[in-house]
């Protein structure tokens, strides 16, 4: 399967280098979470979403199960555009809907990690023999322009992963996304929403410790990709709720005192004894909110969709 790759080796090393310098010379520290998913995160993250504690993806699951086909109905899309696809494990309902509606030609998968990208494209194009599958390698924040031109598309963004960008990232992306798009196209996006904080912290902090070791992933993609000496299990995964901004932080707490070296930078990195280091944040939605800000950057609301339990919110828009 041929893949569109927009992520050359120089430059995702230089992007690499250049997070890790800033976010390891800021205070305090932190990593940005595209860098959870080599071939290892993305695995850890698969076994994430069938954890128990873990409800984001088994409500959108459920969601897309009850209402994909008035989505296809209100996107009549020939062109679907997945950002941040994976596995493309709920992209199915979506694809069976739009099949069934009769206008879907074209699946574009977009994601950072190109052996789950593959995996999912071919998986797909053996389900679909008549739809074109067209895997491209991005990074949505960067790419967007790239992307399908072509045809009535629907992006969709699933799984809550928009709330991994912090509010003024979010308005930019949303901003360019719209600027991408014309009219007729729209927008599926998934939100995870606001509850009770127990349920949240227990969905990132899980028993088994699978959560854990995809926080601590980051430090094994630096120490393999710019030659660090991080330690990862003298580190600590921590999963907090932070009430006023409605997001969830995952963070890597040193338990001692530690010096690090990044050697592909040249730079050493100390932690403090109890030292902790933000690793992701995951927001918590409001369904007033999410219009809110889609309306900020020239989206139309057309239909909310929730599960029964109201855990999970898709947003289909037009412009
Ligand atoms: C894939 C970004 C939606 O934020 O819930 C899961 C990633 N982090 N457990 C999320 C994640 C910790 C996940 N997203």
């Amino acid at each position: 399967m041929a893949v569109t790759d927009h992520l050359d080796d120089a430059y995702l090393r230089q992007s690499l280098e250049q997070d890790v310098r800033t976010g390891l010379t800021a205070s305090p520290k932190w990593l940005p979470p595209k860098w959870f998913y080599d071939a290892a995160g993305s695995e850890l993250f698969s076994r994430i979403t069938r954890l128990v504690e873990y409800y984001p993806t088994r409500r959108e699951l459920e969601i897309l199960r009850r209402h994909a086909v008035d989505v296809a109905a209100a996107g009549g899309a020939d062109t679907l555009v997945e950002l941040g696809s994976g596995t493309s494990e709920k992209t199915v309902l979506l694809l069976d809907a739009l099949a069934a509606a009769g206008t879907l030609r074209t699946y574009t998968p977009v994601d950072v990690d190109a052996v789950t990208l593959e995996a999912a494209a071919t998986r797909l194009a053996v389900r679909y023999p008549d739809l074109g599958v067209r895997p491209v390698r991005a990074d949505f924040e960067r790419h967007l322009s790239l992307l399908p031109r072509t045809g009535r598309r629907m992006v969709a963004f699933l799984g809550g992963t928009i709330g991994n960008l912090p509010p003024a990232a979010r308005e930019v992306f949303l901003k360019e996304l719209r600027s991408t798009l014309r009219p007729g196209d729209t927008l599926l996006l998934g939100t995870d929403l606001v509850k009770d904080p127990r349920r949240l912290v227990a969905a990132y902090d899980d028993a088994q410790g699978v959560t854990a070791a995809f926080n601590r992933n980051v430090l094994h993609v630096v120490n393999r990709e710019l030659d660090a000496d991080f330690e990862p299990d003298a580190f600590a995964h921590v999963a907090l709720y932070d009430e006023d901004h409605e997001w969830i932080e995952m963070r890597l707490r040193a338990t001692r005192p530690m010096r690090v070296t990044i050697r592909a930078l040249g730079l050493p990195v100390s932690f403090e004894d109890g030292e902790e280091m933000r690793t992701e944040i995951s927001a918590k939605f409001r369904p007033e909110g999410i219009a809110d800000e889609l309306d900020r950057a020239g989206f139309t609301v057309l239909r909310f969709f929730t599960d029964t339990a109201g855990d999970f919110g898709l947003t289909l828009a037009g412009l």
